[in-house]
């Protein structure tokens, strides 16, 4: 099944086994196997067209890609175009919609005022001096929040919400999980700031067609680590993108997961929310997020006279569930410290990384910049052993 003088071993089809599998082949000029668990590429950044209504569904949820990595952009944009989409999200809360992250717009509506762009950072540090003690460091995300930005906005769209992502009172939550929340003091409602943001034009599966497209890679689906792992030659290179503590048969323990459950409607009516992402902030509607899919493509107009909505409910993940979201705790940190010593000690020629196998969390950019960096790496190491 692996053939005996593989040189490269990709273990995962998404984005970051992807450019990996890319480089090694167009720069190197050898062949690569890839083998993917699933039985599509592109791990999430999947999408779909629904054959029903003809709308590109993105089944783990929505991907927008946005950078402002020259590099970056420069690379990608080798496999595909990209839309001038710039991303916006709305937040629901009692009944009301507003602009996300907080801004000017969320402010004035929130608060019935009609600040101006320099009165708001005024008007938010007196919020935040009302509800936080001064004298001592925020305990928690609760006292954090508050602290930056007052009460009232802390409960209307952070509380509620973040309880929904992590199932966690906020109090609970450490402080460091929010560094800065930031206030805009215009009407801008760009959710990224990134300068280069837009959709691949023909969808996320031609890019990863392009992405796996050349004749040194052979991409196999429905095979998994486990499938392979006693029989890939010492002399071979693997590039792990699972999670670090499946390669280790979970043998130091299980590192903890939120993941995602999507529940999809077609709907008979041409636009069911008017936006692409619409989060629900209270913690009285079960979901976190509906995502209406045909607003990610404005350019390819209204798209027939039904819609696709996909509400997203977080959960926590066990065994069989799809990992999303790494849990940033102290005990997870040490135990990946653990796995990450066993690795560098017994498997000196795997490396492991993306999302999955660096347990952290990664936008599309930054995993493919993280890509980039290990196969200069490689390329170095290649050149060492002459080959
Ligand atoms: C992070 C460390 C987390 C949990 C859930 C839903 O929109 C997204 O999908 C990502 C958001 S934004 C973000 N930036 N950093 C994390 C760091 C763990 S997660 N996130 N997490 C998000 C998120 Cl149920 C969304």
């Amino acid at each position: 099944m692996i053939p005996s003088d593989l040189k490269y071993l990709v273990v995962g089809a998404g984005l970051w086994g992807g450019v990996l599998a890319e480089r090694i082949a167009s720069e190197l000029g050898v062949r690569v196997l890839v083998i993917e668990k699933r039985d599509h590429i592109g791990g999430n950044c999947h999408s779909a067209v629904d054959p029903a209504t003809g709308i590109e569904c993105h089944v783990y949820g929505t991907h927008i890609f946005h950078t402002s990595i020259p590099r970056v952009w420069d690379y990608i944009r080798k496999f595909t175009e990209f839309t001038s989409y710039r991303h916006k999200v709305l937040t629901e809360h009692k009944g009301r919609v507003y602009p996300m992250p907080i801004g000017l717009a969320t402010i004035n509506m929130f608060y019935g005022l009609n600040l101006r762009p320099g009165e708001v950072a005024d008007f938010i540090r007196r919020e935040a001096a009302k509800g936080a003690d001064a004298d001592k460091p925020p305990a928690n995300l609760e006292e954090k929040a508050v602290s930056l930005i007052g009460r009232p906005l802390y409960e209307a769209f952070i509380k509620g919400y973040t309880w929904k992502q992590w199932e966690k009172d906020p109090r609970e939550l450490p402080a460091g999980i929010i560094t800065r929340l930031p206030v805009r003091c215009n009407y801008n409602c760009d959710y990224f700031d990134d300068p280069w943001q837009g959709m691949p034009l023909r969808g996320y599966a031609a890019l990863f067609t392009a992405l796996f497209g050349h004749p040194l890679i052979e991409v196999r689906t429905g095979v998994s680590w486990v499938d392979v792992a006693g029989r890939v030659p010492p002399s071979c290179t693997v590039l792990y993108s699972g999670p670090l503590d499946e390669l280790f048969g979970y043998s130091l323990g299980g590192l903890e997961w939120r993941g995602l459950r999507f529940e999809r409607e077609t709907l008979p009516c041409p636009d069911a929310q008017g936006t692409s992402v619409l989060n629900q902030a209270d913690v009285e509607i079960p979901w976190t997020r509906s995502h209406e899919f045909k607003h990610l493509h404005p350019e390819r107009g209204p798209q027939g006279d039904s819609t696709v909505v996909a509400r997203e409910y977080s959960r926590t993940c066990t065994p069989g569930d799809e990992p999303y979201y790494p849990v940033n705790t102290p005990q997870n940190q040490a135990l990946l410290d653990k796995y990450r010593a066993r690795l560098a000690a017994e498997a000196p020629n795997i490396t492991a990384g993306g999302r999955l196998g660096g347990y952290r969390y990664l936008d599309m950019d930054k995993t493919i910049d993280d890509a980039l960096g290990v196969f200069e790496r490689l390329r170095a190491a290649h050149g060492e052993r002459g080959v």
